[in-house]
């Protein structure tokens, strides 16, 4: 069975707004994979009610999240960039899922146990079973590479035990097993305030993070207020460990400015964060502000955008309605009546 050997799907979920985090573990590297994949880039809407949102919200914010990803860079000509729930067969394959994964493998996930934390019997049901849904939207387009941050590592470990069981159990190589792509020092991303938690959307302090939407004023103000220690910078990498807060900083500007963090660290050696933190400022400034504009941009015609969206969703649900079919086809159901 040959699969595609060079197709991406990631997705990013439409709640609240994107940060650096999003930005430099997800959507920077997608826009610099798109001349050599062919890329799907899905507004996971379907994932955004597991943590049950403001419901008046959900389509702005999608529109909110397309015009981020356009304004740094993604091409909605060149790649599918599309809302989730316009693909039905990403719900319908994820059922089949439900029925594959084992309730073993969900207990383990990281990420159910931090997101339902103590409430664990008044978290959602679909939170749990949130990798399953996961997993479908990579496997309905036998996706080859999945580029993500470190934090879904787990969740694509758990898509490739999917695959493989519903091979084996249909004994029908339907699925490929894809492969993560983790890369650069933009992979996790932490919070200002705290160098051990991820900066995330959800945090309820605006201070942990840099959105994309931030003026240059509140992203200086941010990084100027940023938790850090009181040593200087040391000469080599290795210098960073035990330095949650420092070495965050550092990683940001070296993803930024598309440099390694040897070569980061060599040019700030021995100095204090008064000297280094301008410098960073700046420079998240001169790259995240023009993302800002642009967005704004994009959300004055949002009639424009559900145009691209809907075109997006066209293409997806070309590829995605046969592989549905064969899936169905694999375990047996009847597919007579089934739309391809
Ligand atoms: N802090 C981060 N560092 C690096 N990458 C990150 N990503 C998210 N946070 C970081 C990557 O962004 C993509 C889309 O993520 P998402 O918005 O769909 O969901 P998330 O990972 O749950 O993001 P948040 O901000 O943490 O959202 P909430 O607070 O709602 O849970 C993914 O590729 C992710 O790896």
């Amino acid at each position: 069975m040959s699969f595609p050997s060079n197709r991406i799907l990631s997705g990013i979920q439409p709640t609240g707004n994107l940060h650096l985090g999003n930005y430099l573990g997800a959507m920077k590297n997608w826009v610099a994979m798109q001349n050599d994949y062919e890329c799907l880039f899905c507004i996971v809407d379907l994932h955004a009610i597991t943590v049950w949102p403001d419901l008046g919200e959900i389509a702005q914010s999608s529109r909110e999240v397309a015009a981020g990803m356009i304004a740094s860079g993604i091409d909605p000509e060149q790649s599918a960039l599309f809302i989730q729930s316009h693909v039905p067969a990403h719900a319908q394959l994820a059922w089949v899922f439900n029925c594959v994964a084992r309730l073993g493998w969900l207990n383990r996930m990281t990420q159910f146990k931090d997101k339902a934390g103590k409430n664990k019997e008044k978290a959602s049901s679909g939170l749990m079973v949130y990798p399953n849904l996961m997993a479908a939207d990579i496997l309905v387009y036998k996706a080859s590479h999945v580029p993500t941050g470190e934090d879904q590592k787990q969740h694509l470990e758990l898509a490739r035990d999917i695959a493989q069981k519903f091979n084996v159990d249909t004994g029908k190589e339907v699925f490929p097993l894809p492969n993560p792509v983790i890369q650069g020092p933009g992979t996790r991303v932490m919070s200002l305030r705290d160098g051990q938690r991820k900066m995330s959307k959800s945090d309820t302090s605006d201070m942990t993070r840099i959105n994309l939407t931030d003026t240059a004023d509140e992203i200086a103000d941010k990084i100027k207020r940023a938790k850090t220690d009181p040593e200087v910078l040391p000469d080599k990498a290795t210098g960073l460990a035990e330095r949650p807060e420092a070495s965050n900083l550092i990683n940001i500007y070296a993803a930024l400015a598309d440099r390694s963090v040897d070569d980061v660290v060599a040019e700030f050696a021995g100095q204090g964060f008064g000297a280094f933190k301008p410098k960073l400022a700046a420079l998240a400034v001169s790259v995240l502000t023009p993302i800002a504009s642009r967005m704004t941009e994009l959300l004055a015609d949002p009639a424009e955008l559900d145009r691209l969206l809907a075109r997006g969703a066209d293409k997806a649900n070309d590829i995605a309605n046969p592989v549905l079919a064969e899936a169905y086809e694999a375990i047996g159901f009847s597919t007579t009546g089934i739309k391809r």
